[in-house]
C-alpha cells in the first residue's frame, strides 16, 4: 500500500537493519495514518484506546512483514513444530512485540513526538485469557522460545470468545465476571475465513464395499460444524522468524438452515448457527478436567480435527504426500486435552487418504509425543464411553482396534498377567466403561515426558509405572522454563539494565552461559546498591498497584512475601494463612520481636465450582481485615489478596517479590514456572522439596533457598502408616492456639461456621498434610525474616539466584525437546536432519 517503502529490490520486505531501519518519523507516520484510516479517528478526539489501537496496528504491520517469510519457510522447512494445546496465555502482546522487533527507543520517540506515553499505551492492553494457568503460559513461553531459535513453528488451539473470567472480590469473595478480551477488537489477529475445515460430530458409522471391492467404514455425523483459522504472529527476539499461532473458531456450516427458514421457522433455523458457534464459545474456567461434559469433548475434537487437517493441506502444498506425513510433522501434546488426535489422525489416513492401518500407525506413532503435566488423580482425564460414542462414534471404533493390537503385544510380553493388561487397557472396566485420555496419548506417542526431574521420576513411578515398563525407551524429563524476553527484559526492566550493564545482553538469549556471570558481582558493594534500589522501586510500583486496587496502604520497605496461582489445596494457600496468623499473635505478644516488617501478598483464581478454594480466598482476605487495621501490628504486617491475578499482573508482581511462597505439598506440583519467575526476578524461595524446586534448589545453592517440609517419599510413608493429623494440633500449642483461634470466630465477626470445612479438614483428614508440614514451615519463616535483617547477605543471595537461573530459560527446554524429541532443525541451522525418520 505503499507506506512501508521498500528497502529492496529484489525483496520489498526485507530490512536492511531489522533494529535500527524502523525510524521514529516513520513509526509517528504510521500511527497517524492507523489512527485515521484504520480506527476512523482524529487526533483531536482520540481516546487512549484509539491510540492504542493505532500503535498496535502499526507494530502488527512490522510483524506481517515477517509473517510470509514464516509461512514460506514453514513450507520449505523440512520439518516443522506444532504443539496442540487447548489453552494458550500469551499475556498482552504490544510491549513484548516492540521488545522483540528491537523498536522500543523508536517507538518510545514516535509516541513521544504526539504527545503519548509508550508506557502507559503498553499497560493499556488486556489480555487473551485463553488459559487457566501454568499449562496454557508454558505453551506461550514455548511459542516464544520457538520463534526465538528460529523453528518453524504452529501453535494449534481454540479462539475462544469467553477466556478464563476476570475476578472481582466482594466482601472477601471471588465474584467471577465474563472476560470481554474481544470486546474492543483484537487488533493482532488476521482472520482466515478461507482457511476453514469441516468437523462432523455425532451420529452413527456404516460398512461399505468401495469401488475396489474393499471392505470400509464410513461416518454419517449427525451434524457438522466449520473452524475458522485465526492467526496471530508470535515474533522471536532480534530475529526475523515469527511463530504463528492458529486458533480455531467455530461457525455452522451454513449461516442458516433454508428449508426451515421457508418454512417459517426462523428460530428453528438459527438454531444449529447457535449450537455450532458453542463450541468455542467459553474455555472451562477449571485446572482440572471436567468429567462427562459433552461440550468439552467436542472442544477438544474440534480443535483437533481443524489442526490435522490443517496439516494435511499446508503438507500437500508443498508436494507432500499423506504418508510422509510424519517428516514433516513433530506434533506435541500438551497434556491429554488434545489426545484425541491420535484417533484422528488414524482416521484421517485409514478412512479418507486409505492407508492401511499397519502404516498409519507407524506414522502416528512417529508423528506424536506427549506431555504430562499433572500426577494428581482426579486429574487424569477419562471419558464415559456412551458420551464418547455419542459424540465420536467413529473414533471409539478406531480406539477400540488401537487398543485390540496393543493388548496383543502386552499379552505376549506378559503371558497370563490380566491384571496388568486391566490397567494398561485404553478402556476402563469399572462399573462404568471409561476411555482413558491418557493411555491413549501413551500408545500414539514415541516420547512421554514429566515436566521436572522429580515429576519424571514420579510419573515412571505411579501413574505411568506400567508403560514405563513396557516401553521404558519413550519416557524422559523435560523441565519447564521460562521466557527470559517477557519475566525480565519486559517485567523488569531495571534489573535487566543492570545485568545486562555487568555481563552483556547476550543473558536474553542465551541465558545460562551470559548470566552466570553475574556471580562475580554478588560481594560487589556498589552492585548490591544499585540493586536494592531496583527492587525498591519495582516494590513501591506494586504498592501503588496495591492501593489503587484494594485501598490497602503497605510498607515498601517491608520484606514482600508471595503467593500467586491458581487456588488450590494442594500448593497450601492456607498453610501460609497459617502463619500469618502465628505471626500476628506473636507480635501482639511481643512487640518487641525482631522480625521484619512484612506485606503478605497473595493472587489467584479458584475454580468457580471449588467451594473450598473459594472458601480460602474468603479465608485470607478475613484474616486480612482483622490484621491491616490492628493499630499494635500496623507497619509491621499487611496481608493483601491481590484481585485477577493474570499475566499482566503477574508482570507487575514477581519483579516486586523478596520472598517466593512455593509450598505445595511434596509430589503434588508437576513443576511450576512461578517458582521460575520468582527466582529469575532476585526473590528467594520458601519452599518445599516439590516439582522444579528441586533442581532450582540445587542451581540455585541450598544455602539461598529455604527448603522446609516432608519430602515426596516421607507423605508418602506418613500416609501408609496412617496420619493421624489431630495429634499435630493436641502436640503442637502454638498450632492449637491459631487453630482454635479460627474457629472462634475471630476472623469472621464472630462466625464459628465459616471456616468450619476448612479447619475440619485439617484435624480429621488433612489430605496435603499441612500440620505435618506447619513447624518446618514456621522455621523456615522464622529463618527467612532473620536473613532478611541482614541486607547485605540478603542482596547476595538474590544476586545469586538470578546469577544461578539461567538454566531455567524456555529456550533451554525447548533446545531438549528439539534434540530429544522433534528432531527438528533451526531455519538458521545448514544442512537438515528433519528429513531423515523421527
Ligand atoms: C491442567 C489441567 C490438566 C492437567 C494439568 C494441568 C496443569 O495446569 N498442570 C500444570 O502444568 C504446569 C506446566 O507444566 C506445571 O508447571 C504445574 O506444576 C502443573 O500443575
Amino acid at each position: 500500500n505503499g507506506r512501508h517503502p521498500p528497502k529492496s529490490d529484489e525483496n520489498p520486505i526485507v530490512r536492511e537493519d531489522l533494529r535500527t531501519g524502523l525510524t521514529a518519523e516513520a513509526i509517528k507516520n504510521d500511527i497517524l495514518e492507523n489512527l485515521v484510516y484504520v480506527q476512523a479517528r482524529i487526533p483531536k478526539i482520540a481516546t487512549r484506546n484509539d491510540w492504542y489501537m493505532a500503535l498496535a496496528y502499526t507494530v502488527r504491520d512490522r510483524l506481517l512483514e515477517r509473517w510470509g517469510m514464516a509461512i514460506e519457510s514453514l513450507q520449505q522447512s523440512s520439518r516443522a513444530v506444532c504443539y496442540l494445546s487447548a489453552e494458550f496465555l500469551p499475556g498482552p502482546h504490544l510491549g513484548n512485540a516492540i521488545l522483540n522487533l528491537g523498536m522500543y527507543e523508536q517507538t518510545k520517540e514516535a509516541t513521544a513526538r504526539l504527545g503519548l506515553d509508550l508506557d502507559a499505551l503498553i499497560s493499556h492492553e488486556g489480555e487473551p485469557g485463553l488459559g487457566n494457568g501454568e499449562l496454557g503460559r508454558l505453551a506461550a513461553c514455548f511459542l516464544d522460545s520457538l520463534a526465538t531459535l528460529e523453528i518453524p513453528t504452529i501453535g494449534y488451539g481454540i479462539r475462544y470468545e469467553f477466556g478464563i473470567f476476570d475476578q472481582e472480590i466482594h466482601d472477601g469473595w471471588q465474584r467471577e465476571v465474563t472476560d470481554k478480551w474481544l470486546a474492543f477488537g483484537n487488533p493482532w489477529e488476521i482472520v482466515r475465513p478461507e482457511i476453514a475445515y469441516y468437523v462432523p460430530l455425532g451420529g452413527y458409522t456404516e460398512t461399505y464395499y468401495d469401488r475396489l471391492g474393499r471392505f470400509r467404514v464410513r461416518w454419517v455425523p449427525e451434524r457438522v460444524v466449520k473452524g475458522i483459522a485465526h492467526d496471530t504472529p508470535i515474533p522471536g527476539y532480534h530475529v526475523e522468524n515469527v511463530a504463528l499461532l492458529r486458533l480455531w473458531k467455530s461457525e455452522a456450516c451454513e449461516s442458516f438452515d433454508f428449508q426451515a427458514f421457508n418454512e417459517g421457522d426462523y428460530y428453528g433455523a438459527v438454531e444449529d448457527k447457535v449450537a455450532s458457534e458453542t463450541i468455542s464459545k467459553v474455555l472451562y474456567p477449571n485446572d482440572e478436567p471436567i468429567p462427562g461434559k459433552e461440550l468439552r469433548l467436542s472442544q477438544q475434537f474440534f480443535f483437533v480435527s481443524c489442526s490435522l487437517q490443517d496439516m494435511i493441506r499446508v503438507h500437500r502444498l508443498g508436494g507432500g504426500v499423506p504418508a510422509t506425513f510424519d517428516r514433516r510433522y513433530a506434533v506435541q501434546l500438551n497434556d491429554t486435552h488434545p489426545a484425541i488426535a491420535v484417533a484422528e489422525l488414524m482416521r484421517l489416513l485409514v478412512d479418507k487418504q486409505r492407508i492401511d492401518w499397519e502404516r498409519a500407525w507407524e506414522i502416528t506413532r512417529n508423528t506424536f509425543s506427549y506431555t504430562n503435566h499433572t500426577l494428581l488423580p482426579e486429574a487424569l482425564e477419562k471419558w464415559p464411553l456412551p458420551l464418547f460414542r455419542k459424540v465420536l462414534p467413529r473414533h471409539l471404533e478406531i480406539i477400540f482396534e488401537i487398543n485390540r493390537r496393543f493388548l496383543e503385544d502386552v499379552r505376549l510380553t506378559y503371558p497370563g498377567d490380566s491384571e496388568r493388561l486391566r490397567r494398561l487397557s485404553l478402556i476402563e472396566e469399572a462399573d462404568d466403561r471409561y476411555v482413558r485420555m491418557a493411555n491413549l496419548a501413551a500408545v500414539g506417542s514415541h516420547a512421554i515426558n514429566g515436566v521436572a526431574a522429580l515429576h519424571t521420576d514420579l510419573l515412571k513411578e505411579t501413574v505411568m509405572r506400567d508403560f514405563y515398563e513396557l516401553y521404558p525407551e519413550r519416557f524422559l524429563n523435560v523441565t519447564n522454563g521460562v521466557s527470559p524476553r517477557r519475566w525480565m527484559l519486559l517485567c523488569n526492566p531495571g534489573m535487566s539494565g543492570l545485568i545486562t550493564d555487568a555481563v552483556g545482553e547476550n543473558w536474553v538469549c542465551n541465558s545460562q552461559d551470559s548470566i552466570a556471570g553475574l556471580e562475580s558481582f554478588a560481594d560487589d558493594g556498589a552492585f548490591r546498591e544499585a540493586w536494592r534500589k531496583v527492587k525498591q522501586g519495582n516494590k513501591m510500583e506494586l504498592a501503588r498497584h496495591i492501593s489503587e486496587r484494594t485501598g490497602i496502604v503497605v510498607n515498601p520497605e517491608s520484606l514482600f512475601d508471595i503467593q500467586v496461582k491458581r487456588i488450590h489445596e494442594y500448593k497450601r494457600q492456607h498453610l501460609n494463612a497459617l502463619h500469618i496468623i502465628s505471626l500476628y499473635i506473636r507480635l501482639k505478644r511481643t512487640p518487641s520481636l525482631d522480625v521484619p516488617p512484612r506485606t503478605v501478598i497473595f493472587g489467584g483464581k479458584a475454580a468457580p465450582g471449588y467451594a473450598r478454594a473459594k472458601l480460602i480466598i474468603k479465608f485470607i482476605n478475613s484474616i486480612a481485615d482483622v490484621v491491616n487495621i490492628d493499630p499494635d501490628v500496623a507497619d509491621r504486617l499487611k496481608v493483601v489478596f491481590f484481585p485477577d491475578f493474570n499475566v499482566k499482573n503477574g508482570q507487575l508482581i514477581y519483579p516486586a517479590a523478596d520472598l517466593s511462597e512455593q509450598i505445595s505439598t511434596a509430589g503434588k506440583e508437576a513443576s511450576g514456572t512461578g517458582n521460575m519467575k520468582f527466582s529469575l526476578n532476585g526473590a528467594l524461595t520458601i519452599g518445599t522439596l516439590d516439582g522444579a524446586n528441586v533442581e532450582i534448589r540445587e542451581a540455585v545453592g541450598p544455602e539461598n533457598f529455604l527448603v522446609f517440609g516432608l519430602t515426596a517419599r516421607e507423605v508418602t510413608d506418613l500416609k501408609m502408616r496412617g496420619y493421624r493429623p489431630w495429634e499435630s494440633y493436641e502436640q503442637n500449642e502454638e498450632l492449637r492456639e491459631i487453630i482454635d483461634l479460627v474457629r472462634s470466630g475471630f476472623f469472621s465477626r464472630g462466625d464459628r461456621d465459616l471456616f468450619e470445612p476448612l479447619v475440619n479438614e485439617l484435624l480429621s483428614r488433612d489430605e496435603y498434610c499441612l500440620l505435618a508440614d506447619y513447624p518446618s514451615y514456621l522455621e523456615a519463616q522464622e529463618k527467612a525474616g532473620k536473613a532478611y535483617l541482614v541486607q547485605g547477605q540478603w542482596l547476595r543471595m538474590s544476586i545469586l539466584n538470578v546469577a544461578r537461573m539461567g538454566g531455567f530459560s524456555s529456550d533451554r527446554s525447548i533446545r531438549e525437546y528439539l534434540d530429544h524429541i522433534w528432531k527438528v532443525d533451526s531455519l538458521k541451522a545448514s544442512g537438515s536432519r528433519g528429513n531423515g525418520r523421527p
